[in-house]
């Protein structure tokens, strides 16, 4: 099938970025680069996710920091590894994090790109060795280069994104990624550092027999999303909720499935951050032909008036996601 095929021609992500470019002679490659640079702290968040386990036992093999100093966070190396990799670079002159209270200006004003990052999305799965990601979205600024970055710079609608993807430390290590033509899925093999296309051009399936949410919150649930899940009951859908976005969007991309963060009692507007958990999943289905939502409207088009503003996320096979806002009209 297709994907052995590229792994065994050994297209890696390096080369497909390369020949991408040669479809665009007039461009600076300054977007090819940062990929690069995104694909290589990814590697090393790689490395750091698989001794996660062992950090708190390094003592017991001589590994104890000497300065004694307490060990981060894990969600925090990553945030440290992203801005660092972003800021060498030169092609970005801000940063959004889920990680930081405000913007991180770069100081870097000829820098092209605004990006919007999780560094490490589900980190309450770390601690228990199951599945987390990166989300990532690129941007580029409105204001001219070499002027200071500018409000507008950095609260872009998710319809003007130049790129966007996810990586998804599972059971393999994969980066997926859209250029807005296509999605391109690239796995990573360790031993030789690099990753290589596995999953050309993704096509989401148009409708699929997966629900994924956490369905605890049932009873804070609006009328009309409670009888959409009697429905999916009724249908003997089935239920899968890993708690890492990243890795529950996946398999439903893959797959056919829809994931639904919706709002609740307690969580008016739902609890996923729009600027770097929505808009790169929604960009990402789209591409591939799935549907991403609030439960109403389209996710891309959401202006965003505030940094870490949250939305209700209904994302995945089309005609799942179209039938759940179906649920969602009727019963309000
Ligand atoms: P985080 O950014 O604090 O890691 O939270 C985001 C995560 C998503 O990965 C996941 O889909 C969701 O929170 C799970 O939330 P809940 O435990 O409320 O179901
Ligand atoms: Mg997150």
């Amino acid at each position: 099938d297709n994907s052995t095929l590229a792994y065994s021609v050994g297209v890696t992500l390096d080369r497909f970025i390369k020949k991408k470019q040669d479809d665009f002679p007039f461009a600076s490659g300054e977007l090819s680069q940062l990929l690069r640079d995104i694909a290589l702290a990814t590697k090393i968040v790689n490395r750091e996710t698989n001794r996660a386990g062992l950090s708190n036992i390094g003592g017991a093999f001589g590994q104890t920091n000497v300065q004694g100093e307490e060990q981060q966070k894990l969600d925090v190396i990553a945030n440290i590894r992203f801005t660092r990799a972003l800021t060498k670079g030169g092609e970005v002159c801000a940063v959004v994090s889920e990680e930081d209270d405000e913007v991180i200006d770069l100081q870097n004003s000829s820098g092209k790109y605004v990006i919007a990052i999780d560094p490490l999305d589900g980190s309450s799965n770390i601690d228990v060795n199951i599945s987390i990601g990166t989300i990532f979205s690129i941007y580029r600024r409105v204001t001219p280069t070499g002027s200071p970055i500018q409000p507008e710079d950095i609260m872009q609608p998710g319809n003007q994104q130049v790129a966007a993807g996810y990586v998804l430390y599972g059971s393999s290590t994969m980066l997926v990624y859209t250029t807005g033509n296509g999605v391109n899925g690239f796995t990573y093999e360790q031993s030789l550092g690099e990753f290589f296309l596995s999953h050309p051009d993704i096509c989401a399936p148009k409708t699929g027999k997966i629900y994924s949410i956490n369905e605890g919150s049932y009873h804070s649930f609006e009328d009309g999303l409670k009888s959409y899940l009697d429905h999916c009951k009724r249908k003997e859908y089935n239920a899968r909720y890993i708690g890492s976005l990243v890795a529950d969007f996946h398999r439903n991309l893959l797959k056919g499935g829809i994931y639904i963060y919706p709002k609740t009692k307690k969580s008016p507007t739902g609890k996923l951050r729009l600027l770097y958990e929505a808009n790169a999943l929604a960009f990402i289905a789209e591409q591939a032909g799935a549907r991403a939502t609030d439960g109403k409207d389209r996710i891309l088009d959401i202006i965003p008036n505030s940094l870490h503003q949250r939305t209700p996320l209904y994302i995945g096979s089309t005609k799942m996601v179209v039938e759940a806002e179906s649920f969602l009209e009727v019963k309000q």
